[in-house]
């Protein structure tokens, strides 16, 4: 037994070892009749709690509660304890053991919140166990009643087993299901302090940490990648000052303008709900019966048609915030700012025959992409450009700065790059990351706000309300991928699934057993812009909200033809898809308000006259705009070049190797992805030279897997290549598609055999289709990575295709 420095017995000792009453003012007792370090921390921590809680005779906070004063929260008051016992639960927390840890109890600790290395979990020269840690020593058979026999119900590793299995799904998510996620970081270009108080723009070359996740909206987890549908661009920031989510999407318009319609737009989108068709595609009647009664959705359709909705990859698209936010400085001052990410590798899209045949070819497209991009070492960057704005100058513009079915044109508010976002890390555990990573755009931090915009003050319910069902309880934050860097220190408890183990008895506020603390943070906590509201309760839309077409309009008179063309023909698509005759009508009365040329020729394509418009639902003059470049994707080609794009080298028995070797070798320095492509797997017989490796065939890696293609030089291998029918549609898919293709010598035949026009449908010459002399190989190529970098040859495009 260890000396205790409280020797003496004191009167009233046995009451400090009772849990209830005590006596009314007596000395703090000396010994408990019994010494050890157990004891002895009971008889601190009895008066050491005693002291703190008389150190706050009243609560000075309060009269800050009220009135004017209230505007400016104060730090709570808060008071250091003489013993770091006074505030434990238990005066045994000193003891120590390998499960319970030090016996050094944490002082003002929330390891929930440390590094993900953690909980990274690594089982090299483990071997199996149970979740309770019992070695597994039969992973092969269950127990039986003799061999022949029944199996045992005593069969708890069995059990175990198949019980955590069939509980292994959780609900996918409502919308958004289909994703993919990375870690990465953000850095600011320079300090933005006189804007935000926002850390991560606190300084010039701040990094934060940042995950980040792509996603469709319709479609169920396991549908396409490459479905026509708007991206989620989710962006978690791991902040200083708490986690900020900027959960945005690839388009920055929105279908609808109240929160109110946003499940009927999901309904009407999702599978119909009698035979659950079509899956993951809005071409069905329920959503455009839904769109064509519901005309603010005229200029989010606009995009939803372009090429926008099928990107090429994650890596090619925009981001943008959607909502007007709100930038609050260290003073208070407010301005309102739109968020956007635009993608350094440039806006890039499939076309949508070949968004289509990757569905089948490849489901995974866009995963695959960016995981391998991430893999190889190309890290997908996107710039962050604020459009920043004060309040007055938003009362001169045309369109209320609340509607999101609205944009601020860049005309009208430049973009300011204030920093960059890198991705450049592979989730390890698909489930564990991507899939229970839980975004809330109610998670600012402080020099972030809110704008009144009605959609996002609905999406700051939603957002947490999902994540009860989704993630099984209240306690999501503590999922490792969602805990902040910070501590979180609060007195929320319990709930399904809690982890952190909260010491002490405290866990309420205001108190004096803990010294107050966790206490509140007063200015240096987030504060809500005091943003002036004095109105009737009403629902209803502010007056401009009712201009649906203006800005459609200008969406539609800023593309490029080609874009134009396939604006027209998804609308088509869509409309032909659709069954009822009444709901395409009335689309085309929507289309009417927008442009008179893009309504007629979709109607052409459907058959149909052009109808009355739909009537307008506002009198007011409406807003015209002068077309806005910045709104063409190919307003923004990117500074990537031919890095992550990805080549078909076709090969067959007599290519010459040494060519193929070196234009594989030259491809893969630039940063492009070259395959060597053959009509089944093995070696081919080099010209002379070492045999090469085909490393795909093309019916495992069809043409829509490859933004461009080499045809070698060589009869024998022109002439392997041609029986294949498959290699034909191939080369015949690569031209209608609009990709650069490279053909050597003989090679030209082999075009010739897939009917590959060597011309532009105006007999001009094609930019993308390069014959290349194999003695002056370089000169070729070198035109090829011109034609690649800038992507698609659209001038191939013919009303209906011709190839
Ligand atoms: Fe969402 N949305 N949304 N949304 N949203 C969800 O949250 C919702 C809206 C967006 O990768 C859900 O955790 C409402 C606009 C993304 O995990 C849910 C309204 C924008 C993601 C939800 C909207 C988005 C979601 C489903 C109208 C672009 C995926 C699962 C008021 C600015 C985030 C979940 C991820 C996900 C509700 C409209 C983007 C149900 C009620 C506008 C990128 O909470």
């Amino acid at each position: 037994m260890t000396t205790s420095k409280h020797a003496s017995p004191v009167d009233g000792a046995g009451s400090i070892l009772s849990t209830v009453a005590g006596p009314s003012d007596a000395a703090p007792p000396q010994s408990l009749g019994v010494s050890n370090p157990v004891a002895d921390r009971l008889l601190d921590k009895i008066p050491s709690e005693q002291e703190l809680a008389a150190d706050r005779p009243y609560n000075a906070n309060k009269a800050g509660e009220y009135g004017e004063a209230a505007r400016t929260p104060a730090e709570g008051e808060q008071f250091k304890p003489s013993t770091h016992a006074a505030t434990g639960s238990t005066a045994s927390e000193i003891v120590a053991n390998d499960k319970v840890g030090s016996g050094n109890p944490p002082e003002g600790e929330n390891p929930t919140t440390d590094p993900l290395d953690r909980v990274r979990v690594d089982p090299a020269q483990r071997h199996l166990t149970t979740n309770q840690g019992v070695p597994v020593a039969d992973n092969q058979h269950s127990l039986k009643a003799g061999l022949r026999g029944p199996t045992l119900l005593e069969d708890f590793i069995l059990r175990e087993k198949i019980s955590h299995f069939d509980h292994e799904r959780i609900p996918e998510r409502v919308v958004h299901a289909r994703g993919s996620a990375a870690h990465g970081y953000f850095e600011a270009y320079e300090d933005l302090s006189d804007l935000t108080r926002a850390v991560p723009f606190s300084k010039k070359g701040k990094r934060t940490p940042v995950f980040v996740r792509f996603s469709t909206v319709a479609g169920e987890r396991g549908s396409t990648d490459t479905a026509r549908d708007v991206r989620g661009f989710a962006v978690k920031f791991y902040t200083e000052e708490g986690n900020w989510d900027l959960v945005g999407n690839n388009i920055p318009v929105f279908f609808i303008q109240d929160a109110m319609k946003f499940p009927d737009l999901v309904h009407a989108a999702k599978p119909e709900p009698h035979h659950a068709m079509p899956q993951a595609a809005t071409a069905h009647d329920t959503f455009w019966d839904f769109a064509s009664l519901s005309p603010e959705i005229a200029h989010m359709l606009l995009w939803t048609m372009s090429d926008r909705a099928i990107p090429r990859s994650y890596r090619t698209m925009q981001g943008f915030g959607v909502h007007t936010f709100r930038l609050i400085n260290a003073q208070g001052e407010s301005r309102f700012v739109k968020f956007h990410w635009t993608p350094v590798a440039g806006t890039h899209s499939l076309v949508w025959d070949e968004a289509v045949r990757i569905s089948g070819a490849d489901p995974d497209f866009h995963r695959r992409d960016l995981w391998e991009a991430i893999e190889a070492g190309n890290f997908p960057e996107y710039e962050l450009g604020l459009q920043i704005f004060t309040e007055e100058e938003a009362a001169g513009f045309a369109f209320d700065i609340l509607d999101p079915t609205k944009i601020v044109p860049e005309e009208l508010v430049p973009l300011r790059p204030v920093g960059k976002m890198v991705l450049d890390r592979n989730p390890d555990n698909f489930f564990a990351e991507t899939e229970q990573v839980a975004f809330c755009t109610s998670h600012v931090v402080p020099g972030i706000d809110f704008s009144n915009d009605p959609l996002l003050q609905g999406r700051n319910f939603s957002y947490q309300d999902t994540q009860l069902t989704r993630l099984g309880g209240p306690n999501f934050h503590e999922i490792p991928i969602n805990s902040p860097i910070v501590q979180i220190q609060n007195n929320q408890r319990d709930g399904f699934h809690r982890q952190a183990i909260n010491r002490g008895r405290v866990n309420y506020e205001p108190n004096s057993l803990g010294g107050g603390c966790p206490f509140q943070a007063g200015k240096m906590g987030f504060v809500s812009f005091p943003e002036p509201v004095a109105a009737d309760k009403v629902r209803g839309k502010p007056e401009l909200f009712a201009d649906h077409y203006s800005q459609a309009r200008l969406f539609w008179q800023s593309q490029t033809p080609a874009e134009q063309n396939h604006i027209v023909n998804a609308f088509r698509f869509e409309l032909t898809r659709v069954q009822t005759p009444a709901v395409r009508i009335r689309t085309l009365a929507l289309l009417a308000n927008v442009d008179a040329a893009l309504v007629a020729r979709v109607a052409e394509g459907l058959g149909l006259e052009v109808p009355e418009p739909l009537p307008l639902a506002t009198d007011a003059p409406i807003p015209t705009y002068p077309p806005s470049p910045a709104l063409s994707l190919l307003s923004r080609p990117g500074q990537a070049g031919i890095k992550g794009r990805r080549v078909a080298v076709l090969i067959a028995s007599g290519v010459d190797d040494k060519a193929v070797k070196k234009q594989y070798a030259s491809l893969l320095k630039d940063g492009a992805v070259p395959r060597m492509v053959g009509n089944m797997l093995g070696k081919v017989k080099a010209r002379d030279g070492d045999p090469i490796d085909v490393e795909i065939s093309v019916e495992a890696g069809p043409s829509v897997m490859y933004d461009a293609v080499i045809v070698p030089d060589g009869a024998q291998a022109v002439e392997a290549l041609a029986k294949n029918a498959q290699v034909l549609e191939f080369l015949r898919e690569q031209y209608r598609h609009g990709k650069p293709i490279l053909a050597f010598g003989t090679g030209s035949d082999l075009l010739t055999k897939a009917m590959v026009p060597q011309k532009l449908p105006d007999g001009s010459a094609d930019p993308g289709l390069i014959l290349g002399d194999p003695a002056n190989a370089d000169v070729a190529l070198d035109a090829f990575k011109t034609a690649l970098a800038g992507h698609r040859v659209f001038a191939r495009e013919t009303d209906p295709p011709s190839v």
